[in-house]
């Protein structure tokens, strides 16, 4: 796995290549009860991002803070999160967009199509949770190595693209035996180390071609070389490193990758251990909610009426239930699901309005899925601290005066 191939030191050099920092000045970001620090810059490639909204665990991981998270159910581009496991492409690739070149193979008629040929193949559209596979990782006990995100690194998105489907059945369809969709981001590798040790590249289930999409467009606008423009792979309802930037390759293909990111990297490997293909890959996303208000970082609030909300998805599923406890999960009362329903891929907002005297309290929040899995109290344990969907870990104690 990336994250514990290269030391935080050795990625930032790596990533560090990719633009020189931005020298102009940020908000301040003094919130209750901390002290005024002067922030860093944030990095070239996410200079138009919202620092405020954003915690900086490296040039390449950034977080939105749990505080930051609205209630209207799309993340604003601004506030989403980051996550380069290699430093970004040199802007530069999105100067002609329309001539971004993709390969397409283990089709029957396999060839290169350029961005402005897929425009003319189909168009769709989807609202889909991007989250990544270590969200939650900071609330492992035993701190496994890797960016240590709470809740944010996720948000709820809209792509725009071609579906993939309609670019396979422009070239006759995929070749015979494939099992897999392979996708291969367009970063320049580092030199003098092993393609196969840095390359991102990913297969997912062949099934996940149904609702998957080549996408230009987020939120409304042409995709960002941060988040991985021109052309981007979006597999809906599978965690974030599915979802493969700067996209130059999809390939249908009888094997999974064996590039190190699939073979070794994001898998539940058993506390200890270490990655390896026999164990299961981190893929499809599983039922999980959290609540963002009140936050760890709300201070004391004053007891009385208060409104409890947060966001809630099934990953491949719906959610269909979301309920609250004020009480650290002894008694639950349900909430109400907030907003238009942007589809199974979108989380929900859910709401409830709740009394609270003074004293501690433990808000928690528990979903249940369109198929009735409902969000386990507990993690399940796995030396990369992935697919954290307890609730019990993402509650949160607020002090009520
Ligand atoms: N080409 C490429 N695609 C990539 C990555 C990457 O480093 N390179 N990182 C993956 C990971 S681990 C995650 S969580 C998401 C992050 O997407 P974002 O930075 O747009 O939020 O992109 C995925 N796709
Ligand atoms: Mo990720």
């Amino acid at each position: 796995m990336q994250e514990q191939k290269f030391s935080r030191a050795r990625r930032d050099v790596l990533i560090g290549g990719a633009g020189a920092l931005v020298a102009a000045s940020v908000p301040g970001l003094a919130r209750a009860g901390e002290a005024a620090v002067a922030p860093k810059p944030l990095p070239a490639y996410v200079a138009w991002k919202d620092p405020a909204s954003l915690i900086m665990h490296s040039t390449s991981t950034l977080e939105t803070r749990r505080a930051a998270f609205g209630t209207s159910v799309i993340t604003p581009s601004e506030q989403l999160y980051i996550r380069n496991n290699l430093p970004a492409p040199d802007a530069a690739i999105l100067n002609d967009r329309d001539n971004w070149e993709i390969g397409v193979e283990g089709v029957r008629n396999p060839r290169n199509f350029t961005l402005r040929e897929l425009r003319t193949l189909g168009l769709e559209t989807v609202a889909m949770v991007l989250q990544c596979s270590g969200n939650g990782r900071n609330f492992f006990p035993g701190k496994p190595s890797g960016t240590p995100w709470t809740v944010g690194a996720a948000g709820c998105v809209v792509w725009s693209g071609v579906p993939v489907r309609a670019v396979v059945e422009a070239l006759g369809g995929t070749a015979g035996g494939v099992r897999f969709m392979t996708g291969t981001g367009g970063e320049k590798l580092p030199a003098g180390i092993d393609p196969k040790t840095v390359i991102v590249e990913r297969s997912v289930p062949l099934e996940a071609m149904a609702d998957a999409l080549l996408a230009w467009e987020m939120n409304g606008t042409p995709l960002t070389l941060a988040h991985g423009g021109p052309l981007r792979l979006i597999v809906p309802g599978y965690t974030g490193v599915n979802n493969i930037k700067y996209i130059k390759r999809l390939a249908f293909t009888n094997a999974e990758s064996d590039a190190r990111i699939m073979s070794h990297g994001y898998r539940l490997t058993p506390p200890g251990g270490s990655g390896d293909p026999s164990q299961p890959s981190v893929q499809e996303m599983t039922i999980k909610s959290w609540i963002n208000s009140p936050h760890p970082e709300s201070g004391e609030l004053r007891s009385g009426q208060l409104q409890v909300h947060g966001v809630a998805f099934g990953g491949l599923h719906g959610v269909k239930r979301v309920e609250v406890s004020v009480d650290g999960g002894k008694s639950w009362v349900d909430a109400r699901l907030v907003g238009p329903d942007l589809g199974k891929y979108a989380w929900r907002q859910f709401a409830l309005p709740v009394k609270l005297g003074p004293g501690t309290h433990v808000l928690a929040s528990r979903a249940t899925d369109t198929r009735g899995n409902v969000q386990p109290e507990t993690r399940l344990e796995n030396q990369g601290g992935y697919n954290n969907t307890s609730w019990a870990d993402h509650a949160v104690k607020v002090q009520t005066v």
